[in-house]
């Protein structure tokens, strides 16, 4: 008979994750959480915010800690703004990954993409977690109709600029992915790439706090040896 941890090590490990579409109106967030669900997506109102939910697994092999995992995405797309504290609560709270979009035909929505980020990791209640910047509508890069185009190296080099943020201390990095809904450019990558990022924070997450156990007991038994 498998025991548990056979049985886990073939299923692999499960988790939820919620995460947040963010980044102003009309960039394409919908869009995108449209095209990566396909048919038969379940879509709920959350009339009280205001909110599209939706969810949906994905499962992959993750290489650093040679384990599959089956992730459930709880995919929050806010129609309006979060900018009142009730519904910003509500809706960050809690999330450990989000999709920042800016528009690559929309020099200020790439520009809000700070205010935007800023928001993420002040209300999510556990500081700087994973996320991925997108950069949609690429099917419409070099188009002469949309002129003051974001470069793909402005967003690539604002990814680099966070990752050293937060790659020793949180164990993450940042990604700049340029997508496209309509032709179907990087859709699942978007998602799969977010979830190999949630993997390695909460794997950090662990293991710091294996090393705190460690050290406290090396400590103790140390104190004790010495009376
Ligand atoms: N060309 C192009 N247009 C897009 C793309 N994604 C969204 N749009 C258009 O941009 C507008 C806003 O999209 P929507 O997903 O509703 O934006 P949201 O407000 O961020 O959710 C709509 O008219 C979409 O048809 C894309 O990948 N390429
Ligand atoms: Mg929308």
């Amino acid at each position: 008979m498998a025991d548990r941890s056979t049985s886990r090590k073939i299923l692999g490990e499960k988790l939820r994750a919620k995460i947040v579409l963010i980044g102003d109106g009309g960039v394409g967030k919908t869009a995108l959480r449209r095209a990566w669900l396909g048919e038969g997506f379940k879509t709920e109102y959350l009339m009280t915010i205001g909110a599209d939910f939706a969810s949906k697994e994905i499962n992959f092999y993750f290489s650093p800690t040679k384990k599959n995992y089956i992730i459930k995405f709880q995919i929050w797309d806010l129609a309006g703004q979060p900018r009142f504290k009730a519904v910003r609560d509500l809706y960050y709270r809690g999330a450990v990954g989000a999709l920042c979009f800016f528009d690559i035909t929309n020099q200020e929505s790439y520009m809000n993409l700070v205010e935007w980020i800023k928001n993420y990791w002040d209300f999510n209640g556990r500081g700087k977690l994973p996320l991925i910047i997108v950069g949609a509508k690429c099917d419409l890069r070099g188009n002469p109709a949309f002129p003051n185009q974001v470069a793909s190296k402005h967003g690539q080099q604002y990814a680099a600029e966070l990752t050293k943020l937060v790659r020793e201390k949180n164990g993450f990095e940042i990604h700049y992915i340029e997508t496209s809904a309509k032709d179907q450019i990087n859709v699942d990558e978007d998602f799969l790439i977010l979830a190999k990022e949630i993997i390695s924070s909460v794997d950090h997450q662990e293991k710091e706090r294996n090393d705190r156990k460690t050290s406290q007991k090396k400590m103790i038994s140390e104190q004790i040896k010495s009376q």
